[in-house]
């Protein structure tokens, strides 16, 4: 089905790049854990004639007129959310993750308080304290994080609290493998006088299939992402928990001010129906089969990679993702070899990373999307092997000790892997899993 056939009449160049990103996501298949293929009922509310709309506000207080519908789009999102998540409180506004991270700073701080989070390098969000996000230039970050078990360290954590009283802890990652210690890091916070935001973007889906706990009676603020495992448009939503109003009963205004007219001007309406209907999917019993499916996945996945010989932090899974330890800074080399095979995945650091963010020692893989084309765990074997035997074609590379040679150096991988006859032979067998599991468009 052509769905570009305007742009097909007026825009040659844009709908070529179109259909080729249309190829590339259906005869690849996306292993990065926060990717995920949204329905055609959620394209078709992004694509929507709400894009036209101008509302600036919340419903029924807006600064432009002819937001009557938009107030009901909104509302309707706010309710699926409210009842999906068990929350009294619920912002869809928030353009993506980062933004909806920054507004909580903006409600709960002010510049220059103490906040803590989970250190990047040991899976951490840059929204969490980074000194390279804004978080870090406004507010004095504390970061923690993990053991060399991978699990995080809650003596630790509590350490960090009791010496530095902050006012915000966050709790949430883009690289962990276990499942989030809610109540632990709830009883730190609550110790120390402290906010505690949970930022479940990754496993959102999660937890609305049971498939993880809930952060909901614990944390007083939970943010998230909508397009990842929970598999609506790019968007963001903030909620304020039962507990937040009780600490402070104005959070929910704060945590809306903060959103607008703070950081954001007028909401992104389209996105906005393209969450309410991802909502509503994900209140399916079928969703909450897909969200136990994902988890399955990724643990037989960890246990086919391992079975074959790779190392992966924390020797498992418990969510969504696995991090495989490739062998220090050469992160890079193995993502381009797993590129060559159609399997897209990220390099990524590992905790107590050896070498450096640019060029780090892991790859990220996660099943949310190849759970969605309907794969089970027998596909997760063959992907396994077919990870294996790409990792064994770039063994001997290295990443060059001197940092001047490194971007050359990769390209020529980039440019060897591709032409390489072992890597076209398992990308010929990926296109052919592919063809079998064709990316559907409807969830319910
Ligand atoms: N970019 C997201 C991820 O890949 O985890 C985090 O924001």
């Amino acid at each position: 089905m052509n769905l570009y056939t305007h742009i097909q009449k007026q825009d040659k160049e844009t709908y070529k790049l179109l259909l080729a990103e249309e190829k590339r996501q259906a005869e690849g298949l996306e292993l990065i854990p926060s990717e995920n293929i949204v329905s055609q009922a959620v394209r078709e509310a992004v694509g929507s004639c709400l894009t036209n709309k101008y509302s600036e506000g919340y419903p029924h207080a807006r600064y432009y007129g002819g937001n009557e519908v938009i107030d009901q789009v909104e509302i309707l999102a706010r309710e699926r959310a409210k009842k999906l998540f068990k929350v009294p409180y619920v912002n869809v506004q928030p353009y993506s993750g980062s933004p909806a991270n920054f507004a909580v700073y903006l409600a709960t701080c002010n510049p220059g308080d103490t906040v803590m989070g989970q250190l990047l390098t040991a899976g951490g969000h840059l929204t969490h304290g980074w000194k390279a996000s804004a978080t870090a230039m406004f507010y004095k970050a504390v970061q923690y994080g993990v053991k060399p078990d991978g699990y995080l360290d809650i003596k630790e954590i509590e350490r960090l609290a009791k010496k530095h009283k902050p006012k915000l802890i966050w709790v949430g990652a883009t690289a962990y493998v276990r499942e989030f210690p809610f109540k632990e890091l709830a009883k730190i916070a609550d110790s120390v006088g402290a906010y505690l935001a949970a930022d479940i973007a990754h496993i959102a889906g999660l937890v609305v299939a049971g498939a993880h706990a809930s952060p909901v009676p614990y944390a007083h603020i939970v943010t998230t992402t909508t397009h990842k495992t929970l598999r609506g448009p790019r968007g963001g939503m903030i909620m304020v928990t039962k507990k937040g109003l009780a600490k402070d009963p104005e959070l929910g205004q704060k945590v809306d001010r903060a959103i607008f007219p703070n950081l954001q001007g007028g909401p992104h309406d389209h996105t906005t129906a393209g969450i309410a209907v991802a909502l509503k999917e994900a209140a399916t019993p079928k969703f909450r089969t897909y969200g136990k499916q994902i988890v399955r996945n990724a643990k037989a996945l960890a246990k086919d990679l391992m079975a074959e010989g790779v190392e992966l932090v924390s020797g498992g899974t418990d969510n969504h993702m696995l991090l495989m330890k490739c062998g220090v800074g050469r992160g890079a080399i193995v993502e381009i070899a797993l590129d060559a095979i159609g399997l897209t995945a990220n390099k990524n650091t590992i905790p107590n990373e050896p070498s450096s963010p640019f060029y780090p020692s892991g790859v990220r893989l996660g099943t949310p999307s190849v759970t969605t084309r309907r794969m089970k765990e027998p596909e997760m074997k063959i992907i396994a092997h077919a990870i294996v035997r790409a990792m064994a074609v770039v063994e001997d590379e290295q990443l060059p000790t001197e940092k001047g040679e490194r971007k050359a150096y990769l390209a020529s991988v980039k440019k060897h892997a591709h032409a390489n006859p072992a890597l076209k032979k398992i990308h010929a067998e990926v296109r052919q899993l592919c063809k079998k599991f064709p990316i559907p468009d409807s969830f319910v």
